[in-house]
């Protein structure tokens, strides 16, 4: 298993034996090779590289998020937490039915969320959107996937999204879900790691050093498979840099619970660490 980390110097790869800060890596190269892990081994075998201790990748460290020319895209309606939350926010306006209709549906919902430029990193602050007065935090277990359609490695991401502006008209969607500050990924890329049905997926939100909601969830409770939602993606589409897919969130908050400025959010998922990110 080995883990990227990318900040402003460049990449740091970490394994079981050694932190190393490399020079010449690129992701876009990882993601468009036929076999990224041998494409990692290969390029270690002669990387130019400085030692680093552990302790670098502790995470107190601000990490940039994983992502050259990737884009960024988005499973919804997954789980069944997330059906039932969004019926009840769509209700009134009558838009429940389609959340039903497409968590049974063959065809999953995907929706681009993010470019790299837009996406933040570990300790980078996220945003909640002026004019939304309902906001959440959705932790999200995220897939890489290389220019061939293949999964190789995973990461955190966090959707940020406005329930308000989502459950006034499904249409409105794009608006819940695009906007300034509302995608994180990282603290880093993990590659050659295999996650099973009973991975934690976990979030803490604190307010003014205060636990204001906890939560978690497990891989086994997401409704489809990786590779259905990775095949739907690359279907009829390209990714000549690959892409990251975030798979959907089984973790909402209760009704009652909206973010506020200066809340900080922690979501984990066993083997691939923690990504942390403070709301503007
Ligand atoms: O249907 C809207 C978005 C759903 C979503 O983002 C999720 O289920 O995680
Ligand atoms: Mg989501």
């Amino acid at each position: 298993m080995i883990k990227i980390y990318r900040d402003h110097d460049d990449y740091v790869l970490q394994n079981l034996n050694r932190t190393i800060r490399v020079q010449g890596f690129s992701l876009d190269a990882l993601f468009q090779s036929t076999d990224p892990v041998a494409f990692l081994k290969h390029f270690l075998d002669s990387a130019v590289f400085e030692s680093l201790q552990p302790s670098v990748v502790s995470g107190e460290n601000p990490w940039l998020p994983p992502i050259e020319n990737q884009e960024i895209w988005a499973a919804g309606v997954t789980y069944m937490r997330s059906r039932s939350a969004r019926m009840e926010e769509s209700e009134q306006s009558g838009g429940d039915h389609f959340y039903d209709l497409v968590y049974d549906a063959q065809r999953p919902e995907l929706f681009f969320k993010s470019t790299g430029l837009r996406a933040r990193g570990h300790l980078a602050p996220v945003r909640i959107r002026q004019d939304s007065a309902w906001n959440v935090p959705e932790p999200e277990l995220t897939l890489a996937i290389n220019s061939e359609g293949h999964i190789f490695g995973y990461t955190i991401g966090n959707d940020m999204s406005s329930r308000s502006i989502e459950g006034e008209n499904p249409l409105y969607l794009p608006q819940a879900k695009i906007y300034r500050g509302s995608c994180a990924i990282g603290p880093c890329l993990v590659v050659g790691n295999t996650l099973t049905p009973e991975t934690k997926i976990s979030i803490t939100i604190t307010r003014q050093s205060k636990v204001e909601f906890q939560g978690d969830t497990s891989v086994s409770q997401l409704k489809r498979s990786f590779d259905e939602l990775a095949e739907y993606l690359f279907r009829e589409n390209e990714f000549p840099c690959g892409a990251y897919l975030m798979t959907g969130t089984g973790i909402v908050p209760d009704a009652g619970f909206t973010l506020q400025s200066g809340d900080h959010i922690q979501i984990q998922i066993a083997g691939l660490g923690v990504l942390e990110n403070e709301v503007e």
